[in-house]
């Protein structure tokens, strides 16, 4: 059975395996530790599949169901689940036994055979994750909604895989412009192929309450009433969001809950004139300014405020960690912003939950089981810095790396740029590990893509701008530094369109990414492929991205289609 191993190109070039096979193996993202491929050993789905879940394990049978759920709805076969049994090795099995123990809490071993599938795993968090690895190993069809036809053959692999950080989270605003249950499912889905398993909800902020707070019913009912721009805005019932949070979790994914203070609280004073200092209530806000709201740091009332939000959101929070938020506090001085948090992180830490705040919360005294979430520019913070060598974790979400909402370019209707423009490469081209300075591998948690929402109205809007620089992050908390390669990734992005075309997102088409073009599939263009380090002269012409390009004058290291109507390439047209 011959296996050969396949190097960080993701087997992109192995050789047809027979008539009708697809070309090679599909590419994987995020970059599985390892694959080798296994020729021979391909497995063809029928209407006998069935699955296998580990005996005696509802969380095995729970992502078996999962499974089955996708497979019905595409292929149209019955795919029945059952208990495993050790006589019957067909079909797919999710097994929680005989792992190779480097998959460790989060990873798994997958293995096909002519007879079937078999993923490994300690834990059921590796069953899911390898059964989305399995979701791209098959056609993309796979991803339809309705009953297809496709030739539904996993190639032969072997694939052992396991995450770099454990915690690989987005986050989505539904404050600036709420986002109802359905977005929120439906961007938990997106996230979930990516093998995310973290939804940070930032529930709060100057234009929206979101979430229902029994005790100060208001904060919604008047606080949540409106959002930029003015539309009607909305919240989040506790049903709606115990809604969320199970969803989330049958998905492998942890709801990390975020009220944002002492700043970015205008919908909560504008709720309650009790909570200003002056005892008026400011208007409802629906523009987009930051760092003029604060919550009044002196008065005793504000804690009992905190206390009891804090105390029903922890009640609605299986997961270990609440969000206080505490960026861009520029109204509240340096001084009243360490009281406020020495006040404020003792009452979360009194629920048993873990505090995460936006880095600010690292200018002050803050506990070592509390996680900054690292969301500069820059690549120096004293404070963060400090709190790592005090033995904190770090969150990292740089904004010019990961925000989701920033534009690709200048042509992105989009989105804001207050951190520049950030295209598919910049989200991929840095490590987490060695980021910011005096923060090393061992101090990260994990990383973040983050979608605010002050331009963000619509579903279309969300997929454009989080495809593809979501499963760009996603790979840069899942798979190590020295197995990423820019040249490698971009094939294997491009290759996932096919699976966004059957979903029917809305994705960007990057310049930077060799989309496959249906009229003319990849391996068609004759001229040489553009390098980033040939000398071109007039008129010579290559091939890059899926187009034909002849160069204006002599050029070296300037890719074709990134420097608009100017630019040295004259597009030529798709090849
Ligand atoms: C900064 S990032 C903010 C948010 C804005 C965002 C827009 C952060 C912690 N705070 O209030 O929505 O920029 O990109």
């Amino acid at each position: 059975m011959g296996g050969m191993m396949v190097g960080a190109a993701g087997g992109l070039a192995a050789e047809p395996d027979g008539p009708g096979a697809r070309e090679g193996l599909p590419s994987l993202v995020p970059l599985p530790v390892s694959v080798e491929e296994r020729s021979g050993a391909k497995f063809a789905l029928g209407s006998d599949t069935d699955i296998r879940t580990e005996a005696g394990s509802a969380e095995a049978r729970r992502v078996g169901e999962h499974l089955a759920e996708i497979l019905r709805r595409s292929t149209g076969y019955p795919v029945p689940v059952s208990d495993a049994s050790p006589t019957d090795t067909s079909g797919i099995q999710l097994l929680l036994a005989d792992a190779d123990p480097v998959v460790g809490e989060q990873g798994y071993q997958l293995d096909t055979s002519p007879d079937g599938v078999t993923i490994r795993a300690e834990h059921a968090a590796g069953l899911f994750s390898g059964v989305q690895t399995l979701r791209q190993l098959l056609p993309p069809e796979v991803e339809s909604a309705t009953v297809t036809d496709a030739d539904w053959t996993v190639p032969g692999v072997s694939i052992t895989d396991y995450p770099r950080f454990g915690h690989r989270s987005v986050m989505l605003d539904v404050a600036r412009h709420f986002h109802p249950v359905d977005h929120v499912k439906h961007y938990i889905d997106q996230a979930a192929r990516y093998k995310v398993n973290h939804l940070h909800l930032h529930l709060t902020d100057d234009q929206g309450w979101r979430i229902q707070i029994d005790s100060w019913p208001r904060l919604t009912t008047y606080g949540g009433s409106t959002q930029v721009g003015g539309g009607p805005g909305g919240y989040f019932t506790k049903d709606d969001y115990r809604e969320i949070v199970e969803y989330a979790a049958d998905r492998h994914i942890t709801v990390v809950p975020e009220i944002d203070m002492p700043g970015h609280t205008n919908a909560a004073l504008a709720s309650y004139a009790e909570l200003n200092c002056d005892g008026i209530a400011p208007p409802l806000r629906t523009d987009i300014e930051v760092g003029y709201s604060s919550l009044c740091v002196d008065l005793p009332l504000t804690y009992e405020f905190v206390a009891d939000v804090i105390r029903e959101v922890a009640e609605l929070t299986p997961g270990p960690y609440i969000h206080i938020g505490g960026d861009e506090a520029d109204a509240t001085t340096d001084e009243d912003y360490a009281l406020f948090m020495s006040r404020v992180i003792p009452i979360v830490e009194a629920t048993g939950k873990q505090v995460m705040g936006w880095h600010e919360i690292a200018n002050t005294d803050i506990p070592t089981d509390a996680v900054p979430q690292f969301w500069s520019t820059s690549t120096s913070h004293e404070g963060v810095r400090a709190a790592a060598e005090r033995g904190a974790k770090v969150l990292m979400s740089p904004a010019n790396k990961t925000y989701l909402d920033h534009k690709y370019d200048a042509t992105t209707q989009l989105g804001l740029q207050w951190a520049g423009f950030v295209e598919v490469r910049d989200t991929y081209e840095w490590d987490p590990g060695i980021h910011v300075e005096g923060v090393s591998e061992s101090s990260i948690l994990g990383v973040e893509s983050p979608l605010f929402t002050e331009t963000i109205v619509t579903t279309d809007d969300m997929e454009y701008m989080a495809f593809p620089r979501l499963p760009s992050v996603a790979e840069v908390g899942w798979t190590r530094a020295e197995a990423r390669d820019w040249d490698d990734f971009r094939l294997r992005l491009a290759g996932q369109a096919a699976h966004w075309e059957v979903l029917d997102l809305n994705f960007y088409r990057s310049p930077q990414i060799p989309w496959p073009d249906a009229e003319h599939p990849p391996g068609t263009c004759s001229a040489p492929a553009w390098s980033a380090t040939e000398v071109y002269l007039a008129g010579d012409v290559v091939s890059h991205a899926g187009r034909e390009w002849t160069a204006k004058w002599w050029t070296r290291g300037e890719q074709p289609g990134t420097t608009g109507e100017w630019g040295v390439w004259r597009d030529e047209g798709s090849c």
